[in-house]
Formats: C-alpha cells, sequence, structure tokens
C-alpha cells in the first residue's frame, strides 16, 4: 500500500462497509461516493454469497474512487479478489484462514485485517502480525445475524493490550444512540454498517460520528 493511505488507516477513526445485504449492487458506487464524501478513512466491500468473479468486478468500481480519495480499499473474505483488483487487503473472519498466508499471496505492504470476538482472540490476531482487528460484535445486530453481543466490558483491556500496537476497530450494532456510551467505554474507532447504509444522508450521517468521536477525543 502506499505510505498515504497506510497513514490514513493507522490514523482511522471511522471504518465504512459497502454491504450487499443493504445494498444493491447497482448502488455500491453511488453509496461509495457517499461513504467518502462522508469522512470514513477506510472502505470494505462485503458481498456475502456473491461469487469471487462477481466481487471482483464490483470491486473493480470502487477502488478508482476510494484511492482518489487516498482511503484504503479492502476486500472482505477473498485474498484472490483483493489481489486481482489492486485492492489494499483484506479482511479476514476467525475461519477464513491464516493471515500469515493471506500475506503470502498478497503483494508487499498490503493490509491483512482480522475479525476477533474476545481479548484471547485480539492478542492472537496481534502476534499473527494482523493490521488492524475488528473487535465485537459489542451489541446483537442484523448484520451478522445469530450472535451474542460481547458488551462493552473488554474494549479498554483490548485497546491497552493491542491497541497502542494496531488499529482497534469496535463493531457491531454500533450507530448513533449508543456510540457515546462505546467511547466511553474506551473505544478509539469504530466499524459502522447498517446505522450508515440505512440513512437518509449517509455522508451526513458519517460527518456526524466522526465529529462524535473528535470531540470525545478533544475531551470537548
Ligand atoms: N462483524 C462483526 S459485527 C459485524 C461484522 C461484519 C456487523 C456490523 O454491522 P452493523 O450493522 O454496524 O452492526
Ligand atoms: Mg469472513
Amino acid at each position: 500500500m502506499n505510505s498515504p493511505r497506510l497513514r490514513r488507516l493507522s490514523e482511522a477513526r471511522l471504518y465504512g462497509i459497502v454491504d450487499l445485504g443493504y445494498v444493491e449492487a447497482t448502488s455500491c458506487e453511488l453509496v461509495t461516493q457517499a461513504l467518502l464524501d462522508g469522512g470514513v478513512d477506510i472502505l470494505q466491500l462485503r458481498a456475502k454469497g456473491l461469487e469471487a468473479p462477481q466481487i471482483a468486478r464490483l470491486a473493480e468500481r470502487l477502488v478508482p474512487s476510494c484511492h482518489q480519495r487516498g482511503v484504503p480499499f479492502i476486500v472482505n473474505d477473498f485474498v484472490e479478489v483483493a489481489c486481482g483488483v489492486g485492492a489494499d487487503g483484506v479482511h479476514l473472519g476467525q475461519e477464513d484462514g491464516s493471515i500469515a498466508e493471506a500475506f503470502a499471496r498478497l503483494p508487499e505492504g498490503a493490509v491483512v485485517g482480522r475479525s476477533t470476538h474476545s481479548p484471547l482472540q485480539a492478542r492472537a490476531a496481534l502476534a499473527e502480525g494482523a493490521t488492524y482487528i475488528g473487535f465485537g460484535p459489542l451489541f446483537p445486530t442484523p448484520t451478522k445475524e445469530g450472535r451474542p453481543g460481547i458488551g462493552l466490558d473488554d474494549i479498554a483491556e483490548v485497546e491497552n493490550a493491542v491497541g497502542k500496537r494496531i488499529p482497534v476497530f469496535c463493531i457491531g450494532g454500533i450507530k448513533r444512540g449508543n456510540l457515546a456510551g462505546v467511547l466511553a467505554a474506551g473505544a478509539r474507532r469504530v466499524v459502522i454498517v447498517s446505522d450508515l447504509l440505512r440513512a437518509e444522508d449517509i455522508s451526513a450521517r458519517c460527518k456526524r460520528i466522526r465529529s462524535e468521536i473528535a470531540e470525545r477525543e478533544l475531551g470537548t
């Protein structure tokens, strides 16, 4: 990844996902533009149920807009798609294979993110060399149905043990109404999917979230 985008990731506060569970394939570019206009620092394409070639066709259309804005573009699940479309990296769940193997298949400097659901998994991802982690789901969420929320109690520990070395993005059921509590529990960075994608004005919602995070950081 080029260094301005790498820096953007290291300083990231808001991670946006174009999730085909909420976005029609035909709207992906518009939604990407809205998320970028709203100031997301990193953007992922998540397309559960689609095959690699379909995901690659979508991703190819989104990479240029992200890169024009200096925003890293990440592909969920599919290392080969990330390689093929010039993405900055891949995001892998616990069951999606080894981090080392993904790095070996991606170009030098690529990003490998890992979903984690406990402090133990968060530490393991750091030890395995993940570039960043997702930590959650904090709350039950329709975006990842059937999983219990892990709550807010472990955020401070994970921020302390892992967040000092790599970015930790809290995820799962985060929305404007509970963001203050998530930040008060020690979160510094968030991934928000449905609350952004269902918003009437996606860019405006991103901006509100970003300013709430900034205000908290400044202690205002
Ligand atoms: N991984 C853990 S929770 C989650 C993912 C992909 C879904 C987050 O979506 P939302 O809509 O912000 O709860
Ligand atoms: Mg996965």
